[in-house]
Parts: C-alpha cells; sequence; structure tokens
C-alpha cells in the first residue's frame, strides 16, 4: 500500500483526501503494472534468449474488456490489495467499477482474440498479439425512444494506465505512388515501389499476464502518426493550416474501429487500417523481434502468423514485397518461406460477408502489392488448370480474382492459396467450408483444411465473473487447479445428484441474479424481478441471429395473456433479457431494436401480464455487462438458423455458469449438445441440410403465417399498431421482410420454437431436475476453454510449444 500511495501522490499528483475515484482507480492500476512489469521484462529476456517459435496473432480487433481485475487475479494480488485498500477506507470494487473498457473490437471475433491471448499467456507459450489502437472502440449505444442512437466511445480520455507507447519504436508505413521497371547493379530488372504518401505506426504496448504463471506476454497496438518529414515539408511551405490538416489525415487511420461485422463494405479507410496494422507489424517483427542478424530463410521455424480472418491478409503480399523487393530474393525463394508462415482462420458463413476489395481501389492504395497479388495468382492459376485441364469454370470460381460484379480481390481466397492451414470455428463450420464455401479448395489441398473449436477464457468468464459459483467448484474440486485446467469441472459430475450441492448450486445462481438485478438498477434504471426465469439473448443484432423469433415468442406469450387465451396464472414469470447493438448502417437490425423496445414498453407497462413477463433491454451491452449478466441467466437463447452461424462463444460462456441452452443445431451448440446430452439441451429447429432443402424448393413465409394462427396473430399485433401507439407503418418493414422474404426462416422455425419453449416452461417447474441439468452444463463444459483451443491450435497449426520458465 505504500507503493499505491506513492502512485497516488507522485504518479497522479494528488493526496489521498483530495483525489477522485478515478484518481485512485490510476493509481492502483499503475501499482499493480508496476508489480507485473519485473515479470514482463523476464519474459521478454527468456523469449529473445531461448529463440522459440512463436505465435504472432494478427487481428484487426482485439475486445479486451475490464483489465484492473484480470491483472489482480494472474498476479494472485486481488486479496491483499483489497485488505489494504479497507484499511484507507477504499473499496476495491468502487475502483474496479471506474475502469472504461476498452472496447476494440465488434463482438465474437475480437472478444475470440483477446480470449487466445489470454490463453497463451496462460500456457507459456511465446506470442504475441498484433492489433490496431482505435482511438474510438466499438460505440456506445443509447436508446431515444427505443431507437439506437449511437455515441462515440472515447475511452482513452480518463487515462489508460495499461498501455506502454514507444513513440521511439515508430516504423513507417506507404501507401499509393507507382511501381516501375528498375535495374539491379547486377543487370537484374526489378519493380520498384515509389509511394505517394506514407505515415508513421507508434506501437503501444500491453501487458498480457498469465494465470499463476509469472508470465506476461506482449499485445502490441499501433496508432497512425503524421510522418516528420511530412510535418516538416508542410509546415516549412507556411500553409500552418494545411500541415495540422495533414496530420490529421494520417491520425485518422486508427481513429475509429468499423462497427460492422458483417458485409463489409469496400471503405478506403478500413483498407488503410488492414495494411497499416498489417505492415506495422510484420517490420515491427522482422526488425525488432527477430534478432539482427536473423537468416530469414529460417522464418518458419521461428514464427507462425494467425490471420484472424481476412482483415490482415494483406500481410501474405506485404512480406512478398519484403522478401522480393527489400531483401532482393528471388520470387520463388519468397514464395517457399510466404507460404509456411500463414494460417487462416475464418469465421463466417455468410457469402456477402467474405471480403473483397475492388481492384481499382487496391491498385491506387497499394499498387505493388495488387502486382504481386496478379503473380500469385497466375502462378495459382497455372497449376490449377494443369490439375484440371479444360475446367476454366473452376478457374474462375476459384480464382483470386473476382470478375463480377466488378474486378476485385478474394481475400479468402489469397488467404487459401498461401496459407499452411485453413480452419473454421467449430466442427460444423470447417464442415460447412470444405463442402460447400471452399469445397473446390478443399478438394485441390486436401490437408489444408482443419477445424479448431472455439472457446473462451475461464479466467474472466468464470473465476472473475461468477465467484460464487467459482467457490463452489474450487471446494468440490479440492483447489483452483481448474481455472488453468477446465477438463478439472468434469469431477462435479457426481454432484449433480447431491441435493444439498445442488441447493448451494441454485443458492449462487439466485445470488447473480439478485447482483445483475442491482446492477440494471444502478446503471439504467431497470427493474427487475430475481424470482422470475432469467431467458437472455445477447449477441450483435443480426437478422440470422434471429433476434425476431425471439420477440415472437414473446408478443404470442402477450396476446395470448391479454386475449384470455392463456390464463396469466399458467404463465411462467420470465424475464426476457436482450442485449444487442446493431451496425449504424443496418436499417432493418435498428428496426428490430426499435421493436424489441416497443414491445418491452408495452407488456411491461401493461396490467393484464400482471408481472410475469418483463422484457429488459439495457442499452451498451459490452464486455463488462456480459460479466454480471451471463452468471445470472437461467436460460441461454442460441437460435440463429441451422448453418449461419459459425460458431457462437457466448453460448459456450452461459453453458460454463450454469445456463441451459434453447438453441438451433448450429456452430457450436452442436457440440454443446453432443457434451452434455439431449436431456439436458432444448433443441429445436431445421437442420442445415433441411434449410438447404427447404431453400432449394422455394421458400414461402407467407404459408406459414397463414396455417399458424398463433404466428398470424403475433405478426397481425405487430402490424396493427399495438406497439407503436396506433401507427401501423413503423414496423412495417420488419413485418413485410418476413412474410415476404425472411431469408432467415424465422417463419418455418417458430412453431418448433414455442414448443421448444413449452419444454422449457415444464423443465423449469422441476427445479431440482434443473439444477441438475444446469450443474451437468458446468461439469461437461470444460472442452470449450480457449486453453484447449491454443492446444489444438498448437498441435495442427501452428506445431509450436509452450517454454515454461525456470522455476
Ligand atoms: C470487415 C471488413 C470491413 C469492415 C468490417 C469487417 C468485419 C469486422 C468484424 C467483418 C467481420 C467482423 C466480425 C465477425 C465476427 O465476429 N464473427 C464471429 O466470430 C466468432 C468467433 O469465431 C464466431 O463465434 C461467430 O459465430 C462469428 O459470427
Amino acid at each position: 500500500m505504500r507503493e499505491y500511495l506513492r502512485e497516488l501522490n507522485f504518479g497522479q499528483g494528488v493526496d489521498l483526501s483530495r483525489a477522485s475515484v478515478n484518481d485512485q482507480y490510476l493509481a492502483l492500476a499503475r501499482t499493480v503494472r508496476h508489480y507485473l512489469m519485473v515479470r514482463w521484462l523476464e519474459t521478454l529476456r527468456r523469449q529473445s534468449e531461448v529463440q522459440a517459435k512463436s505465435v504472432a496473432y494478427l487481428s484487426a480487433e482485439f475486445l479486451l474488456g475490464r483489465q484492473l481485475d484480470n491483472a489482480l487475479l494472474a498476479a494472485d494480488l486481488t486479496d491483499i490489495v483489497e485488505e489494504g485498500l479497507s484499511g484507507l477506507g477504499i473499496d476495491l470494487d468502487t475502483l474496479r467499477q471506474a475502469e472504461v473498457e476498452p472496447g476494440l473490437g465488434n463482438g465474437g471475433l475480437g472478444r475470440l482474440a483477446a480470449c487466445f491471448i489470454d490463453s497463451l499467456a496462460t500456457m507459456n507459450v511465446p506470442s504475441i498479439g498484433y492489433g490496431i489502437r482505435y482511438e474510438y472502440g466499438i460505440f456506445r449505444q443509447t436508446f431515444v425512444d427505443g431507437w439506437q442512437v449511437e455515441k462515440p466511445d472515447s475511452w482513452l480520455t480518463l487515462g489508460s494506465p495499461w498501455e506502454f507507447p514507444h513513440p521511439e519504436m515508430a516504423v513507417e508505413v506507404s501507401f499509393g505512388g507507382s511501381v516501375a521497371d528498375w535495374e539491379d547493379d547486377d543487370g537484374t530488372v526489378r519493380r520498384r515501389w515509389t509511394p505517394g504518401w506514407s505515415v508513421l505506426g507508434v506501437p503501444y504496448n500491453y501487458m498480457v499476464p498469465g494465470y499463476g504463471n509469472g508470465r506476461v506476454n506482449t499485445l502490441r497496438l499501433w496508432s497512425a502518426r503524421a510522418t516528420r518529414a511530412f510535418d516538416l515539408e508542410i509546415f516549412n511551405s507556411g500553409d500552418y493550416a494545411q500541415a495540422v490538416r495533414a496530420q490529421t489525415f494520417a491520425e485518422n487511420i486508427s481513429k475509429v474501429l468499423y462497427p460492422e461485422d458483417s458485409t463489409p463494405q469496400g471503405k478506403e479507410l478500413r483498407l488503410q487500417q488492414q495494411y497499416f496494422f498489417v505492415a506495422c507489424s510484420l517490420k515491427d517483427f522482422v526488425d525488432q523481434v527477430l534478432p539482427k542478424d536473423f537468416d530469414l530463410t529460417n522464418l518458419p521455424d521461428r514464427i507462425h502468423f494467425q490471420l484472424n480472418d481476412t482483415h490482415p491478409v494483406i500481410a501474405i503480399p506485404e512480406l512478398m514485397r519484403i522478401l522480393v523487393d527489400e531483401k532482393k530474393w528471388s520470387w520463388d525463394d519468397a514464395w517457399s518461406v510466404v507460404r509456411q508462415v500463414f494460417s487462416y482462420t475464418c469465421h463466417t458463413l455468410l457469402p456477402e460477408a467474405l471480403e473483397v476489395w475492388s481492384v481499382e481501389l487496391l491498385g491506387r492504395l497499394l499498387p505493388r502489392h495488387l502486382e504481386i497479388i496478379y503473380r500469385i495468382n497466375e502462378e495459382f492459376l497455372l497449376g490449377l488448370r494443369a490439375a484440371y485441364p479444360d475446367d476454366e469454370l473452376r478457374a474462375r470460381r476459384m480464382s483470386i480474382v473476382a470478375e463480377f460484379p466488378e474486378r476485385g480481390i478474394r481475400m479468402a481466397h489469397l488467404a487459401t492459396v498461401a496459407g499452411v492451414k485453413v480452419n473454421g470455428v467449430a466442427a460444423l463450420h470447417s464442415q460447412l467450408l470444405r463442402d460447400k464455401v471452399l469445397h473446390d479448395f478443399a478438394e485441390y489441398y486436401p490437408g489444408k483444411f482443419t477445424n479448431v473449436t472455439n472457446g473462451i477464457t475461464p479466467r474472466r468468464f468464470v473465476r472473475l465473473s461468477n465467484p460464487g459459483l467459482s467457490g463452489l467448484i474450487t471446494e468440490a474440486v479440492g483447489s483452483d487447479a481448474w481455472v488453468s485446467d477446465l477438463d478439472r469441472l468434469r469431477e462435479l459430475e457426481p454432484l449433480a445428484d447431491d441435493a444439498e450441492f445442488r441447493r448451494r448450486f441454485r443458492e449462487v445462481k439466485a445470488a447473480n441474479k439478485r447482483r445483475l438485478v442491482q446492477v440494471l438498477v444502478e446503471r439504467d434504471g431497470i427493474e427487475l424481478d430475481p424470482d422470475t426465469m432469467f431467458d437472455v439473448m445477447v449477441k450483435r443484432l443480426h437478422e440470422y441471429k434471429r433476434q425476431t423469433l425471439k420477440l415472437l415468442h414473446v408478443v404470442t406469450l402477450y396476446q395470448q395473456i391479454t386475449t384470455g387465451a392463456l390464463d396469466v396464472e399458467d404463465v411462467t414469470p420470465r424475464t426476457f433479457a436482450f442485449g444487442a447493438k446493431a451496425a449504424p448502417g443496418y436499417r432493418m437490425a435498428k428496426q428490430i431494436i426499435g421493436l424489441i423496445n416497443a414491445v418491452g414498453r408495452t407488456v411491461n407497462a401493461d396490467p393484464a401480464v400482471q408481472g410475469r413477463l418483463t422484457v429488459a433491454f439495457p442499452a451498451n451491452y459490452n464486455v463488462t455487462l456480459a460479466e454480471t449478466l451471463i452468471p445470472a441467466a437461467d436460460l441461454s437463447e442460441q437460435i440463429s438458423l441451422a448453418g449461419k452461424e459459425a460458431s457462437g462463444t457466448g453460448n459456450m460462456k452461459f453453458m460454463l455458469n450454469g445456463a441451459l441452452t434453447i438453441g438451433t443445431d448450429d456452430g457450436a451448440n452442436v457440440e454443446i449438445r453432443e457434451l452434455v446430452g439431449d436431456d439436458n439441451f432444448f433443441l429445436f429447429g431445421l437442420t442445415e441440410p433441411e434449410v438447404a432443402e427447404v431453400v432449394e424448393s422455394g421458400y414461402h413465409p407467407t404459408s406459414y403465417y397463414e396455417t399458424n394462427p398463433h404466428l398470424r396473430h403475433a405478426l397481425d399485433l405487430i402490424a396493427s399498431g399495438a406497439f407503436s401507439d396506433g401507427d401501423r407503418s413503423v414496423f412495417e418493414p420488419v413485418v413485410s421482410n418476413l412474410l415476404h422474404e425472411d431469408r432467415f426462416l424465422v417463419l418455418a422455425d417458430f412453431q418448433a420454437y414455442l414448443d421448444a419453449q413449452a419444454r422449457v416452461d415444464a423443465a423449469y417447474a422441476d427445479p431440482e431436475a434443473w439444477t441438475r441439468s444446469a450443474i451437468l452444463n458446468v461439469a461437461r463444459g470444460g472442452f470449450f476453454s480457449s486453453d484447449r483451443s491454443m492446444r489444438d491450435y498448437l498441435d495442427r497449426v501452428w506445431h509450436a510449444h509452450p517454454v515454461p520458465p525456470i522455476s
């Protein structure tokens, strides 16, 4: 605590009596990071000493969540700090809550990256995360009359104690300009890129502490600055305003996270972001991380670059450019190294979500890279045509260069051609990649395709977010070894049949629900009854995820109660909790948010419902809210149309916190159900092959509307203006989309969903049996630790090994 007070006095420049909560939080954070510093330096020293193969995780997003609690846990400082602070009359929890979470990601993909670097550190794997230090992360969502309004997320304004800027390590990244032939000293004709402009990338290092192992890995995020030359030149020209504008222009690159998490728009700034962080990272690794005299022909022994979706795929031509243009290697030598050091993880199945950059844009921004891509493609097509003579259609399908609707570069094809491995993120997803999305490639490159099912870190999503359950588990296992060895949860299995254990498990869930109720009152002014079933659907808003299906369930119950078709006494009291951000430009998603809020407003206020149905939609769902919401859930909603959700990771978090899942046969739900068994999972809906069949034979949503009275009543009620003050036009687009288009077969799965919800009600009516299932969900969820995902990547993709510290 002496150190804490010193940080407060000399770091923050205040004394205890005048310190704001933020001052106190910052001082504590600095104290903790100070403590971790020794281990960080030691880790770096060991890493360069041992020269083991490392992993570089390249990701445009790292959705970290709050750092303080995780750092305290990793360093085993929680108790000592809590005690010390309380001696000063300070409540640790108050300081925890002062932290603004770094929301440098949209959702699943960004959070996955954060879980993975946590696991890599915990498993002693030499590794580094590379990404972008956005000045503004994912927007803050507010509701105005129930409609989403976005506010900037200025997470840096109150100070960011976890980062270490290194302006002296800045690297230069170039864009634009032109390419021409030139003659080398020895007469070889080479290509020379003369860029049009450049920016600096300043690295900001973040500690990634392993759990209880004294290791601290690095996450290196890049921030864009104007180059000094750029600055000087324009300032000297006397045009001050122009010079300032130029700086702003450069700094724009890392200004804001794009809030779309599918259907990427071909925005120039987004491509600038991608190349910016990738070029910085490769240069950093080659020039700074590797030893000075390193022979790059040995690169595959020292590094594997994992590409988190196609966002960093421009790294492939960039490494070719470095080797061929800068190091003067032959094309073939360069290619033989490049094709050994990258692997690609695909996170989608939606064709519209696959990135394609227009040749016009790519050629303007990165002319040399475009040439390199063309050459990679030429040689790829040469091999392809040799393997499949006279199959021009196949060559066109597989080409890296698309011809329609405009000439474009298919980043997933480039990644697949150059990558050592291509993986999907759940068993079903990987299967569909092989069979459908990348079928031609799976045929051409047998052995390249693999699966690594996603996982989540048990440190943040069980140990920290659910202390009550963690206490129970630790008692049952006999130690806290499960926190870094999640298979030990299996030891809970027999306790599912122990009435006393079930009682305590239920008490933990009840306490988590009370904790959530309190948080939501303070955070949103939402009042909930903890003695209801908490039925939770939290995830990005997307039509394929089908928030409307859950809403139709709510509307159906409401309609039945108000018309007297259902006696309100027979309704299981439920709280329907939603959390979802919509991409700002995704109009249908925003309409759906408006509709959820509108239904909530009406249902919550209707005395006929007698408080048995409550809709809660707290704004701005984020990692921090997830940490209190998920442990309080009874029922986890994972109801995407089969074949559309690559994996899902929220589903795993709910399972490990003792919620039961109602879900389709999609993504990792498939594996969840296999593990917990059909008795402990509420399965419903079409399977992926059935979906394909329905779509194939022509899907007519109206036929479901016409034949299913529940569905008709629910949709009619929405269309009647019952939730929009009688105005029939407000939600007409949602209703008519469902009736006439319904791309994601909401109406086709509606009745099956209602039936499954009836099974949920029946099961919930028997608390002992329900608790037993909940315990089995926890006991059988160990597979979903991201530690296991890392082991799979190490074995199947990276062929790297942990380097345990010398103890
Ligand atoms: C691309 C180009 C331009 C602008 C934005 C983007 C962009 C950004 C984010 C495209 C996609 C994303 C994020 C995708 C994502 O989160 N996918 C989810 O990944 C999870 C982790 O694997 C899976 O569990 C989910 O199923 C998948 O939807």
